[in-house]
C-alpha cells in the first residue's frame, strides 16, 4: 500500500484508503477488559530511548495511561526490531486487551501481527508506520506526517535561497535506517528542494537519531566535504551533536552553516533561540492521551479512523522564544 514512487501516489492511496474504509474500521464485538479490577490492559513496545523526542513520548504514554486508568505493560526495545517482536509476542501470551507499538523499522511485521490478529488482540501503531500489504493487520495509526515535515523543511530552505546565484551545498544527517521518519523526511525534503535548482544534497548519512551519531557523521562531512552551506538533520538531537562537531572545527553553527532540524524538543528550541539552529519543524511526541482514547474506543467496539495525523507547526527564533516557557518537552 505504501508505494513511494511519487508522493502523489502515496497521498492518493491514503485518500482511497479512507474512502474504502468509510473513515474507519468495522466495529468489533465488545470485549471485557481483562486487567486488574476490569481495567483495560495495554501492551506498549517502545522503540528505545534514542532522543529527547522519545523520552517525551514515553512520558506522555505513561502519564496518559495512569490518568486514564489503563494498566500499561511498557517494554523498551532499545532500537531492536527483534526485541519489539519478542515484546509483542509476550503481550499476546499475556492476553492484553490492546497492543500498541512504535515500529523501529518499516518492514518485517506481518507474521507477528497475524499472530495478534489470530489471538483477537487489536493493534495500534503509534508514531511510525509499517509497510504491509494487509492494512487490516492494525486498527489505527496515530502519528505525524513525516513527508509533510520534510516538505516544510525543504520549502523553507528553497525560499531562503530563492535568489542564490551560486550552487548551495546541503548535507543531510538521516534518522535510523529503514525507519518511516528517516525515509519520509528525506523524501519530502528532496521533493521540496528540487524546486530550487541551486540546492544540491552533496552528502547524506545516517546518525541513527542520536546526538553521538549526529556528531560523528558531521565530523566526517567536515573532513570530506568542502564548503558546506546547509545542514538538514532529521531530528534535533543529531543537529545538536553536529553543532558540537561544527564548533570543534572552528566554524559558527547557524551562521557559517545554516541548520534545519525536526522535532522542536527543549534543547533544540534553546539552540534555535541561541542562533545555532535556524529553523525547526515540529514533530509532536505527546501521543499518550490520543492513544488511550483510541484503545478505549476500539475495545468498546466503536469506529476509529485508520489514520490519525498529529497537528504540528514550525519554528523560527521568535516563535521559539514565545513557545519555550510553556513547552512540556
Ligand atoms: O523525530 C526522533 C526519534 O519517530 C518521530 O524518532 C519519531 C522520531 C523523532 O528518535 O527524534
Amino acid at each position: 500500500m505504501f508505494a513511494r514512487t511519487a508522493i502523489t501516489v502515496r497521498a492518493a492511496a491514503a485518500v482511497l484508503l479512507l474512502a474504502l474504509t468509510g473513515c474507519g474500521n468495522a466495529p468489533d464485538a465488545v470485549a471485557a477488559p481483562g486487567g486488574p479490577e476490569g481495567r483495560l490492559t495495554l501492551g506498549f513496545s517502545q522503540v528505545g530511548s534514542e532522543s529527547g523526542w522519545r523520552e517525551a513520548n514515553t512520558k506522555s504514554i505513561q502519564d496518559a495511561a495512569a490518568a486514564a486508568g489503563v494498566e500499561l505493560l511498557f517494554s523498551n526495545a532499545q532500537g531492536s526490531r527483534d526485541r519489539q517482536i519478542e515484546a509483542i509476542r509476550s503481550f499476546i501470551e499475556q492476553r492484553v486487551d490492546v497492543i500498541a507499538f512504535s515500529p523501529v523499522t518499516e518492514t518485517g511485521w506481518d507474521p507477528v501481527l497475524v499472530e495478534a490478529r489470530e489471538a483477537g488482540i487489536p493493534v495500534i501503531l503509534t508514531d511510525r508506520a509499517i509497510q504491509t500489504s494487509d492494512s487490516s493487520l492494525y486498527r489505527s495509526f496515530l502519528g505525524s506526517d513525516f513527508i509533510e515535515e520534510g516538505t516544510k523543511a525543504g520549502t523553507w530552505l528553497s525560499d531562503l535561497y530563492i535568489a542564490a546565484k551560486e550552487p548551495v551545498s546541503v548535507v543531510e544527517i538521516r534518522g535510523t535506517e529503514n525507519s518511516a521518519p528517516a525515509i519520509e523526511r528525506k523524501l519530502g525534503f528532496g521533493a521540496a528542494i528540487a524546486q530550487n535548482p541551486n540546492l544540491k544534497i552533496v552528502a547524506s548519512a545516517t546518525g541513527d537519531f542520536t546526538r553521538v551519531g549526529g556528531k560523528a557523521v558531521m565530523e566526517d562531512f567536515l573532513d570530506s566535504t568542502p564548503d558546506i552551506d546547509v545542514l538538514y538533520a532529521h531530528n534535533d538531537d543529531m543537529g545538536l551533536g553536529a553543532i558540537e562537531a561544527i564548533e570543534e572545527a572552528g566554524k559558527v553553527p547557524g551562521k557559517d552553516i545554516v541548520i534545519i532540524t525536526v522535532d522542536a524538543v527543549r534543547d533544540g528550541m534553546q539552540a534555535l533561540i541561541d542562533g545555532k539552529i535556524n529553523y525547526i519543524v515540529e514533530c509532536n511526541p505527546l501521543l499518550g492521551p490520543q492513544l488511550m482514547e483510541l484503545a478505549k474506543k476500539i475495545l468498546a467496539g466503536e469506529r476509529v479512523l485508520q489514520r490519525v495525523v498529529t497537528e504540528e507547526t514550525v519554528f523560527e527564533r521568535s516563535g521559539a522564544l514565545a513557545a519555550l516557557p510553556d513547552r512540556q518537552y
